[in-house]
């Protein structure tokens, strides 16, 4: 790859962030495209923009809603990068049912947008999609869940990013674009947001050992996912866009899953709490629809591009509580 320019679509999210980090520690430009939001929250990607003190890598962010297909058009043309990913998404499952519309148009009007503008300026990019566990919509039995397992999304979320994978696909097969479709099962970390499970369980456990707060409430604790480190698999979406192959599918996953249940047990015991004294099940919190049990085979990437997972679920659940408990102590949560 001689030009080491690459844009990501979703910088200020979760594996935006993470991932910003990778290519710039190895040398990349580096485009982050944003959206203009009332407060200027980039709490996740300040210490880039701050304090990055490498001058041969840097980080460059501009204005573009995913809604806004010119402004997509104009940056792609600006930046000429080698490699686009896109991480933007209305990524909440549960929201997806209150939102819909917001959703289908941000996670998959805005695929088919940037697939048109990389079509007619360069169709030698490379081009990223971030897939989701949420389009397989389950486990069908006992089977474990691959690149060629059936999509039955459960939700308005799942639905658009299945739409979104088979656009992706579709220019792949037209129009020969470099598009892989990652499919990727949960992936958590001290950066994820506040309203998903894992990171409502461990600031809520932190919270409960300091005494600001009495009770965790949720809804299906009996789902179980394949939780894996975010960090581990933005690297594996590095290995997938500079992997040179053509464009594929890719599950990413650590093949283990455990249930809500199971990951609130393992939250409180980190600090030495019993969950049953705190856990309330609150029927409110339950999903109009929901996938009951994910658990992913990643074989695939393991065996052609030397994947694997290295964190394990008790450090990865370890580490969300201490960051979360070191932020309320320190004040900064
Ligand atoms: P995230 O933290 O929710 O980040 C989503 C990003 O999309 C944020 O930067 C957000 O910007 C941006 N965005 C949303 N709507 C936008 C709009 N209209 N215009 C511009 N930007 C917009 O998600 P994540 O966990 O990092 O996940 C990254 C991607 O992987 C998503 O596409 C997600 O659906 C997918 N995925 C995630 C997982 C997982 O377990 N984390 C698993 C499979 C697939 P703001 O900061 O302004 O909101
Ligand atoms: O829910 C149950 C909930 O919102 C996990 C996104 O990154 O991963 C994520 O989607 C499970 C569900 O993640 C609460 O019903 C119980 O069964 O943390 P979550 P998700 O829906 O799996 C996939 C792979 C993505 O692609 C998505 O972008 O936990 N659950 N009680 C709860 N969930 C939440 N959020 N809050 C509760 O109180």
């Amino acid at each position: 790859m001689n030009k080491k320019r690459v844009i990501i679509l979703g910088i200020t999210g979760q594996d935006g962030s993470y991932l910003a980090e990778s290519y710039l520690a190895s040398g990349w430009e580096v485009h982050g495209l944003l959206r203009r939001t009332s407060t200027l929250r980039r709490e996740r990607i300040d210490h880039l923009t701050k304090s990055y003190d490498d001058h041969s890598s840097s980080l460059n962010l501009h204005y573009s809603n995913l809604l806004d297909p010119t402004s997509f058009q104009h940056n792609l043309e600006k930046i000429d990068p080698s490699i686009v990913i896109n991480l933007g998404a209305q990524s909440h499952v549960g929201i997806s049912f209150e939102n819909p519309t917001e959703t289908f148009l941000t996670n998959s009007q805005s695929v088919l947008n940037q697939l048109e503008a990389i079509r007619h300026f360069n169709p030698d990019i490379v081009f990223y999609q971030a897939g989701t566990s949420e389009m397989f919509g389950g486990l069908l039995g006992r089977e474990i869940l691959n690149e060629k397992s059936a999509f039955n999304p459960k939700s308005p979320y799942g639905v658009s990013k299945v739409s979104a994978h088979f656009f992706s696909t579709l220019y792949r097969e037209t129009y020969e674009l470099r598009t892989h479709n990652g499919i990727l099962f949960n992936h958590e970390s001290p950066r994820r947001g506040e309203n998903f499970v894992s990171r409502k369980i461990s600031l809520a456990v932190a919270r409960i050992f300091l005494g600001q707060q009495k009770k965790l409430h949720l809804g299906n604790i009996s789902a179980s996912r394949d939780w894996g480190h975010a960090r581990d698999y933005v690297e594996a979406i590095r290995l997938i866009s500079e992997s040179q192959l053509p464009g594929e599918d890719w599950v990413v996953a650590t093949g283990e899953n455990r249930t809500v249940e199971e990951f609130a047990s393992c939250a409180f015991d980190v600090l030495g709490l019993n969950y049953k004294k705190h856990l309330e099940v609150n029927d409110e919190l339950f999903r109009p629809n929901d996938v009951q049990d994910l658990v992913g085979d990643s074989t695939k990437i393991r065996e052609k591009l030397g994947w694997a997972p290295s964190v394990t679920f008790e450090e990865l659940v370890y580490e969300m509580v201490i960051s979360d408990l070191n932020s309320l102590q320190s004040g900064t949560n």
